[in-house]
């Protein structure tokens, strides 16, 4: 049925561009049509959420507002750990964009190829010129496994106990590896630089580690005579950037005796050997493994780094609390892609959708924007089956709790479990992505 409704859309789809190709060769003018009041670049978190709150204040009509996304799918992303973990499947996880992007909104289903900014136009990678008088631009960062050498081919190899839960393909190989495990060194990864998520590097080695003891090939207590011995190599000097959190993280990684290889950045894999650059050009470490979870580096895709709303990093350039664009005044942005300097997750999308949704409502009526983002994020940090820290916080690695009153939030808990494994991905799904839910705040109107 799925595939049926797909056909029908991409043979609407190839329809309607001959129409519009005989509009063209008879009336050029005809490319005016492709102007819109907000033109949202992104169909992930941040472009869904925005997208559809816009729509619902009722102030746009008919095609007023579109997206540009060349994507299939509409992705859950903070559930791919949930698949690793082997508690979800990853089709259930995903929703098709064509059928997620509400009717009243144009859906260019197109790659970006260039901003204009100066002239209020995008260029799609067909060549089609699209004018906006607002400009979102939310369209994610590359999750690049060819970063690391040699883990694009190792992640391919089905028999290999090489895996990511970052990317779609292979979240459920890691699942797959995990069962599969009986013995010899695990080693989890956690890049220097910025990533997506940066729990969930650590959260897969802690539901792995929770199933070997079960399994009873690792033994908290007694490592030296588990069949498992477990690793974590981050680029990182700690175990997380909250210093509330980490505290807690490195008391449990001493406590189940998981080694600390800190300021270890995987560069390559080569057969069985990990290898890992130092800071300040030291010598580079070699680990020999037999299962891997390595996580890519990330990073400004080339479209939007390489365009004039980039800062230096190559993100967009925004203000950390209005997310209105430092030079072009029309240009907005929100999720993985700005340069809002707080962490990188659906949950800090929750706070700075309202945020760029009001304030580029409030520049459409001439208004002054206002300061409203605090850098709201959040990582539900599952620490075993059945349990999850709640991370959330500010900038500046303030915590900023929603149950601080009721719960110690940096105590692993079960409440918080059965948010994140139930209610997240549900409320996400069916109110987050169409524009009514507003994370901490809770549902919108
Ligand atoms: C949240 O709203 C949300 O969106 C569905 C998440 O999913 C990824 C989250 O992880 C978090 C923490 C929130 C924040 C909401 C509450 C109630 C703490």
């Amino acid at each position: 049925m799925a595939t049926l409704l797909r056909a029908s859309g991409a043979c609407q789809k190839a329809a309607s561009a001959a129409q519009a190709r005989t509009f063209a060769s008879v009336a050029p003018a005809a490319a005016s049509s492709r102007s819109h009041k907000v033109v949202v670049v992104g169909g992930g978190t941040a472009g869904m959420t925005v997208s559809h709150q816009l729509l619902r204040t009722g102030k746009f009509t008919q095609d007023d507002i579109a997206i540009v996304d060349p994507a299939e799918w509409h992705h859950y992303q903070p559930g791919w750990t949930l698949v690793g973990g082997g508690l979800k499947n990853k089709e259930d996880l995903r929703q098709s964009l064509t059928e997620l992007v509400d009717p009243k909104l144009k859906f260019y289903n197109e790659q970006v190829g260039a901003f204009t900014p100066e002239e209020n136009l995008i260029t799609l990678s067909n060549g089609d010129k699209v004018n906006y008088e607002q400009l979102v631009v939310a369209p994610g960062i590359n999750v690049d496994t060819s970063t690391i050498k040699g883990l694009p081919e190792a992640l391919a190899d089905p028999k290999s106990f090489v895996s990511t839960i970052f990317k779609y393909d292979t979240c459920d190989k890691a699942s797959r590896n995990i069962k599969d495990f009986k013995k010899g060194n695990a080693i989890f990864t956690h890049p220097a630089g910025a990533i997506k998520c940066a729990g969930a590097p650590q959260k897969i080695m802690w539901l792995a580690s929770d199933h070997w003891q079960r399994a009873g090939l690792y033994n908290y207590n007694d490592p030296a005579s588990s069949p498992i011995n477990i690793s974590f190599a981050t680029g990182l000097p700690v175990m997380f950037g909250v210093p509330k959190y980490s505290a807690t993280l490195e008391a449990l990684r001493k406590e189940r005796n998981v080694e600390g290889l800190f300021q270890h950045d995987l560069v390559e894999i080569n057969g069985d050997t990990a290898i890992f650059a130092r800071p300040d050009g030291a010598d580079k470490v070699t680990k020999k493994f037999d299962l891997l979870h390595a996580v890519p580096k990330m990073g400004p895709y080339a479209f939007v780094k390489n365009s004039a709303l980039a800062d230096q990093a190559g993100y967009v350039d925004v203000d950390q609390a209005t997310l209105q664009h430092k030079k072009y005044v029309n240009v907005w942005s929100a999720g993985d892609a700005s340069s809002l300097p707080t962490s990188k997750t659906a949950a800090a999308i929750t706070a700075q959708a309202p945020v760029l949704v009001s304030n580029l409502l409030r520049r459409m009526n001439g208004q002054e924007v206002e300061a409203g983002y605090d850098g709201y994020t959040s990582c539900p940090l599952l620490t075993e089956y059945g349990k999850v820290l709640l991370a959330e916080f500010k900038y500046g690695g303030v915590p900023k709790e929603t149950f601080g009153r009721l719960f110690d939030q940096a105590t692993p808990n079960r409440a918080f479990y059965y948010l994140k494994k139930d209610f997240f991905p549900w409320v996400y799904q069916n109110y987050m992505v169409k524009g009514r839910w507003g994370g901490p705040s809770g549902f919108i109107r």
